[in-house]
Parts: C-alpha cells; structure tokens; sequence
C-alpha cells in the first residue's frame, strides 16, 4: 500500500530541515520546527486536507468528514544535535499511512487528523510534550512566562509565528478523537537485539522533570579556606551522585543530569550557584524515587549549608495504553509479516498526553540502531517502510 520511494524522498527532506549531515537541530517552537510545519502542511494540503496550526503550534491536517477522528502523528522538533528519526519518522509514516489509504480510494468511515507536535522535547524551554499537553489540558501552570537561555519566553516564541502567545488556547476535548496512534523508533537497543523490525508498546514510563537552584556563597578560590565555604556546585555534584545511586537502586529506574550551569563561572571563584536538571524515570513507584532523590537534595544542602529549591517542570505518571488499540497494532505488524512483542518504552511520547485524557491510544515501534538523542540514530529504510505499511493498515481497520 504505502509509496516506499516517496517515504524515503521525504525522510531526506525533513532531515534537512535544522540538519547538517546525519545530525538535527529542530528545536521546540524554532524558525526551524516552523519550517517542517511548513513541509508537512504543503504534503497534506496536496492531498486536500483541512489543515491548519493550533495556538500551541501543533500542526494538524484533517481529512474526511465530522465526527471523531482517528488521530495520528508524532513530533516534529528534535534534540540540539539530535538524530533524523526521533519524532520525524513518526510524522513522515502517518502522512505516507493517511497518503497510501487516499491512494487506494479507501472510503473513510471516520475522518484522520495527522498531527505533527510541536515542542516534545523540551529542550528550549524545559517542558516537554508540551503541544499535546496544551491539546489534552495538562500543561503546567503559568508555562507561557518560561524561558529559554536567551530570555524569549513560550509566549513570545508563540506570538513570533502569529498566535497568540496562549497555548492553552490550543485545548482539545477527547472526545473529538476515537484513538490516537503514533509509530516511533524504539530508541533502545531490544528489537535490534531481538532481530525484529516492529514492537507494540504496552506502557511508557513515568516521568519526573525538574530544575533544581543550589545557593551556596561565592567567595576567593585562594583566600577562602576549605571550612569557610558554601560551594554550590561542590554540592550540586554529590546530589549528581545521589541520583545516580538511587537510580541503580532500583530495578527499571533511571536518573538522569543532563543541564548543570555554574554562577559566576569562574576558575578562582569558589560556585555561588549552581543550576541542575533531573531527570527521573521508571516504569512503577515513580513517586516513592522522587521522594527519595528531594529527600538526598535536602540532606546535602543541609549538610553543606547551602540552599536547595526545586521547580517542578513535569510529572508525568506511568501510562498504559489502551489493550485493544495494542491488539490492533499487533494484528497490522503481522499483516506485514512481524510478530511485534509488547514492551515498555523508557522514553517518554505525546501518547501519554492523550492516554492520559482517556484518549484509546498506542504505539508503534520501529527497530532503531545507533542510540537516539544523537546523529548516529537509524532506521533502515526497510523498517520505516514496513512500519509505515503497519501503520496504514491499523489506520484501515481504525477508519473503515
Ligand atoms: O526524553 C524523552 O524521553 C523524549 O525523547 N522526549
Ligand atoms: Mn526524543
Ligand atoms: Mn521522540
């Protein structure tokens, strides 16, 4: 059914959209991520959708008629120096899904909405999955005042493109949509070991992501005697250790630092500050860690005579999806010749957003190799295409 060679065209061409060579810079709410909008849009637009950008720069593109759509995609932005399929390979599989059923003058008994998401990772302003939660009702409060390292906030980025600075604007209700499917590559190394092209997700970790300001006191490097001193960043790195002794604590936890950034940030000034990211996850007792690792952060500053606070970015619960969306995608792996085990994906997705909603939701893995969040992230050509083929006949049994 699908178009093979118009996938491939298509990977190339969004790759290099914030692209150089096999890495991507698309970040959330970027010139760059419109610009893949901009793509997506003029694709689906060909086809005569209905398509148009939400106030939280989703991008959506409507085809058949009223009622309650099947809704597919993935996201369109990336990591800084990310991979080509990340997100992408989403998006660019439910447009060749909804093409490759327009091709074969399918009848559609519901209308599909593809959805490009805008800002899932996070990477500029810090909150992640941030279009599907403005669609679904879950964004944190007073998101739109955040910034990014340049001082632009949500608000501003929104209003640059023409919307109103508002992404709650943007909300959805659930019930507009009878499911909602997302193909995505696995991320992880388990389908490559397995030597199987697709999987089925079962569930998606709960996820825990804050910022965490160490105040301690800045002073002389050299005139300031080891006993006189509050070094924050001195602190902040035994908390890092906290997290990752925690995190191998516990079975399918992990912890992450990703951002650390010094003040003043100079080699003979002992840290004032110290400004930290975490990043919590695991697929049960999520709280139960969190607890925990606030509990160390407190220890230590008390310990350390510093000051620890804490902003909360996201807290996303463990989120299972829907079983009979899951037997869907499984029997479309094996129409394509794969029999696609369930597994948990460790990254977190859009899907939560609507799962969460109380959308029927599922997902779709491609097999990935190379890592993920980095240029050496792959999918063969084969497996996207097989994926796609998937997702086009989950799509045919969903819509006809
Ligand atoms: O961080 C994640 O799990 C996803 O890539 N945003
Ligand atoms: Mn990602
Ligand atoms: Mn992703």
């Amino acid at each position: 059914m699908i178009d093979r060679g118009r996938l491939e065209r298509r990977i190339g061409e969004l790759a290099r959209i914030g692209g150089s060579g096999t890495s991507v810079s698309r970040l959330g709410l970027s010139a760059e991520e419109q610009q893949a909008r901009d793509l997506i849009g003029g694709w689906l637009a060909a086809r005569g959708a209905v398509v148009r950008r939400d106030a939280a720069a989703n991008l959506f593109g409507r085809t058949g008629g009223v009622g309650a759509a099947v809704l597919v995609g993935s996201h369109a932005d990336s990591v800084p120096d990310g991979g080509r399929f990340d997100g992408a390979l989403g998006v660019l599989c439910a447009v060749e899904a909804v093409e490759a059923l327009l091709d074969a003058k399918m009848s559609l008994r519901r209308p599909i909405e593809v959805v490009a998401w805008a800002d899932e990772e996070g990477a500029r302003f810090g909150v992640g999955l941030f279009g599907s939660a403005a669609v679904f009702g879950r964004l944190p409060a007073g998101i739109a005042d955040r910034r990014d390292r340049a001082g632009v906030s949500i608000a501003d980025a929104l209003r640059a493109f023409g919307e109103r600075g508002d992404p709650a604007l943007a909300r959805r209700g659930a019930k507009e949509f009878a499911s909602y499917l997302e193909l995505h590559i696995e991320q992880g190394p388990r389908l490559e070991k397995a030597g199987i092209a697709l999987g089925v997700v079962d569930a998606i970790v709960g996820i825990y992501h804050a910022r965490v300001t160490i105040r301690g006191q800045a002073d002389h490097a050299g005139a300031t005697v080891m006993t006189a001193r509050a070094d924050a960043l001195a602190a902040a790195s035994e908390i890092v250790l906290a997290v990752e002794r925690l995190a191998r604590s516990r079975p399918d936890a992990v912890g992450t630092v990703g951002e650390i950034a010094v003040r003043p940030g100079a080699k003979n000034v002992v840290p004032g500050e110290c400004v930290f990211s975490l990043d919590l996850r695991t697929s049960r007792d999520l709280d139960p860690f969190i607890h925990d690792v606030l509990a160390a952060v407190e220890r230590v500053a008390h310990e350390r005579h510093v000051q620890a606070s804490i902003d909360e970015l996201a807290h996303v619960p463990v989120t299972t999806l829907d079983p009979k969306i899951r037997e869907v995608l499984r029997r479309a792996a094996k129409t394509v010749g794969v029999d696609a085990p369930e597994m948990t994906s460790g990254a977190g997705h859009d899907a939560q957003n609507p799962a969460l909603a109380g959308v029927p939701t599922g997902m779709l893995f491609v097999r990935s190799t190379g890592g993920s969040h980095k240029p050496s992230e792959l999918a063969s050509l084969d497996d996207a295409a097989l994926g796609a083929e998937a997702l086009a006949v989950a799509l045919r049994e969903l819509v006809s």
